[in-house]
């Protein structure tokens, strides 16, 4: 137990997140001190780990741990003997981009366009600006929570369609359409507006303008003007961490209950990469 013995946490948010110092994640952790760090991360929802030094390997064996791996269905910037983990970065070597660009700079949650979301991100800073290209992360719980109660009665039971291709073009201007093939891969799948975490029993809202195209059986507009709504009040500050990334952070965060969204940075001074790897979680359970 020299880990847990070690473990300090630090709440970074105002309702969530903590920063974890004292954990080694390159000596495998064994049953107990992995399902302490489990319940801290069901608990804080985000959680960062700093001063790591992971392979891609190593990274992909913690990433197994909270849940099952799978190839990234658009294959590109896997590292090529791990193919679970993909590379984010701006560096271009011999005229060539090493890793995707621009990823995620808008609110989402990992996944959402399918029938079994992501559960776990883990995101890995192996280089990082000195200023600028934080993630945000909402805590979807305390908003959720501090909803107005006609607003909460309002949405209780209804979904949301989840479209992968429907702002695609417009968050990735930058990279070739989806094709027809990668299209049907990823059909519009629909899952609750307001969701259950499968392990702490917490509710929370599951919504976001830039990944739902609309609600079933509301008018189009409608739907899309609430869930833009419901995206805005979740986003206000009080529920939102931003987080400042260090070479050798691991940030974990559970997609279940958080959203999240990158920000830019001056690309033409500074290098960022990371290295991410998503596990599975189950099929989103309504609240
Ligand atoms: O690069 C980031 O800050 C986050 C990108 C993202 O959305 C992800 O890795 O899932
Ligand atoms: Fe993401």
């Amino acid at each position: 137990m020299g880990d847990q013995a070690m473990r300090r946490i630090l709440q970074a948010g105002e309702t969530f997140a903590a920063i974890v110092s004292g954990v080694n994640l390159a000596h495998s952790l064994d049953a107990d001190a992995f399902a302490g760090l489990l319940e801290t991360f069901y608990r804080y929802r985000v959680i960062c780990l700093r001063g790591q030094k992971l392979s891609p390997r190593q990274l992909a064996d913690v990433a197994r741990r909270f849940g099952e791996l799978e190839d990234y269905h658009l294959a590109d910037y896997m590292i090529p003997d791990v193919p679970q983990v993909r590379v984010l970065s701006n560096e271009i070597v011999n005229g060539k981009n090493t890793g995707a660009v621009n990823a995620g700079m808008y609110w989402h949650s990992d996944l959402s366009y399918r029938p079994q979301p992501a559960g776990a991100t883990l995101l890995y800073g192996i280089t990082c600006p000195a200023e600028g290209g934080n993630t945000l992360f909402a805590d979807m719980v305390a908003a959720y929570a501090a909803l107005p109660d006609d607003m909460r009665k309002r949405i209780t039971g209804l979904a949301t369609v989840r479209d992968r291709s429907y702002r695609y073009s417009e968050f990735y201007p930058n990279r070739p359409p989806l094709t027809d093939a990668q299209k049907a891969a990823v059909p519009p799948v629909t899952h609750p507006l307001v969701r259950v975490h499968p392990v702490t029993g917490e509710k929370a809202l599951y919504v976001s303008a830039g990944s739902c195209s609309h609600i079933p059986g509301m008018d189009v507009a409608e739907g899309r003007k609430l869930i833009a709504e419901l995206e805005a009040f979740a986003t206000q500050p009080r529920f939102v961490y931003s987080h400042t990334w260090q070479p050798g952070d691991l940030v974990i965060w559970d997609n279940c209950v958080t959203l999240h969204c990158a920000t830019p940075f001056d690309m033409q001074k500074y290098i960022r990469k990371m290295h991410r790897v998503q596990a599975l979680g189950g099929t989103p359970l309504p609240a």
